[in-house]
């Protein structure tokens, strides 16, 4: 790779992660470029399930971006799943080094909806990443692809969770084998569909690959949305969009009991949105060579969904908030009460600096989300999509 910066392409840059990516790279000197269908924004409507705060187009969001910063961000709309032309073209024009890759339906409780929804979830997913591969090999064939997976890919077996590979010794043989998954959803079996795709196409083509199995992220402000009202990024507390953490720190400031899924025993890797912008640029930085499937565990810290709400809980009464905590019916089949022990060394080697879950970090959020309570949609908070239909 010469001196200059790597060219970055950001697949799904209107989204939540997605859009701090962008402009994080772009303060840092790299050349990037969006690609978007603006599906999220439709999915949302689905299911009413809008964000907390209005969001501007992405459009307006690069403009702001670009009258603040002096830099540009090329915005490519179209479909990387349903249009493999739009994809070879974007990437024939802007033949990125790295294509890091967020354009995906992202929540569980969509694709457990119904039929439809897990289809679309796996055909947007799984036919979306192959167009990219397609893509990659012909007209950017040394490029980089650093790849959105997921811990929940993992499951919660009752061994080490490793980082994406497994030593075995069967027989008296020894083998390297992708790490065996047991996802949760139709959505995370989406991202194991996934992995084994990318590890085909690096074993076979010589594709680089980075498979960032990442956590559950949380946060609402990094060092780029703060700069502008307008550079801000979405944040979803509803049952369908909304994680853990987002929606425990608005449940606590709409006073209302946070929503703990059966005995709340579940544990999770979290991370902050600061860290997922730390890690990705880590991914770029230093890409994999020719071939190599590499797969990195992107959290900070492990957590149970019970403690996540006392968390959430303590900070808020330090506030003066009474908050309580109520264990509902868990709608989704997993495990309450389990050994996980996955690792996440190989970030953390490269240089992450964690940002760890602290009162104060939760003060700062529901300070945001207080500013923005009257938007608060009550009736969208409670789960109502089961794994199981009774
Ligand atoms: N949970 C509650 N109460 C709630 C919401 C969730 O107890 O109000 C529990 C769930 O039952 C689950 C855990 O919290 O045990 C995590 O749920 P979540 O909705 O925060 O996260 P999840 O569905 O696992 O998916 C999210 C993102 C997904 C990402 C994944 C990372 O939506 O895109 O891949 O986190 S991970 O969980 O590590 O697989």
């Amino acid at each position: 790779m010469s001196n200059s910066k790597p060219r970055v392409l950001i697949l799904g840059g209107d989204g939540y992660l997605g859009w701090p990516t962008a402009m994080h790279f772009s303060n840092a000197g790299y050349p990037v470029a969006i690609v978007d269908n603006l599906s999220k924004r439709v999915w949302e409507a689905e299911f009413g399930s809008m964000p907390l705060w209005h969001l501007p187009s992405i459009q307006k969001r690069v403009r702001v971006w670009k009258a603040g910063s002096k830099k540009e961000i090329p915005v490519y709309i179209g479909d990387i799943a349903h249009n493999h032309r739009f994809v070879y073209k974007t990437l024939e024009d802007f033949k990125p080094d790295a294509i890091v890759h967020y354009a995906e339906q992202p929540s569980a409780p969509y694709s457990m909806s119904g039929r439809e929804k897990a289809v679309n979830t796996q055909v947007n997913n799984i036919a979306g990443t192959l167009n990219i591969l397609f893509a990659m090999r012909k007209y950017v064939p040394n490029a980089h692809l650093v790849k959105l997976g997921t811990m929940g890919e993992y499951g919660t077996p009752n061994i080490d969770i490793e980082e994406g590979w497994l030593e075995i010794e069967h027989k008296g043989r020894r083998e390297r084998v992708l790490y065996p998954k047991q996802a949760g959803s139709w959505y995370h079996q989406s991202k194991v569909h996934d992995s084994n795709n990318i590890e085909f196409a690096c074993r076979v083509w010589g594709i680089r690959a980075t498979d960032l199995n990442q956590g559950i992220v949380y946060g609402i402000d990094t060092d780029e949305t703060i700069l502008h009202p307008e550079l801000l990024t979405s944040f979803h507390y509803d049952h369908v969009f909304g994680t853990a953490l987002n929606r425990f720190c608005t449940q606590a400031v709409a006073g209302i009991p946070l929503t703990v899924y059966g005995k709340g025993g579940q544990k999770r890797g979290f991370l902050n949105i600061r860290d997922t912008l730390q890690c990705i640029k880590l991914a770029v930085d230093n890409p994999v060579k020719a071939g190599e499937f590499r797969v990195f565990n992107q959290f900070t810290e492990v957590l149970s969904v019970a403690e996540l709400a006392e968390t959430v809980k303590k900070a808020a009464q330090t506030l003066g908030l009474p908050v309580t905590v109520k264990k509902i019916e868990n709608p989704r089949v997993e495990k309450e009460e389990h050994y996980y022990n996955p690792s996440n060394e190989s970030l953390l080697k490269l240089g992450l600096k964690p940002t760890l879950l602290s009162h104060e970090l939760i003060h700062s959020m529901m300070g945001k989300i207080k500013d923005a309570r009257e938007h608060i949609e009550y009736d969208i908070i409670h789960p109502t999509i089961k794994w199981k239909h009774y």
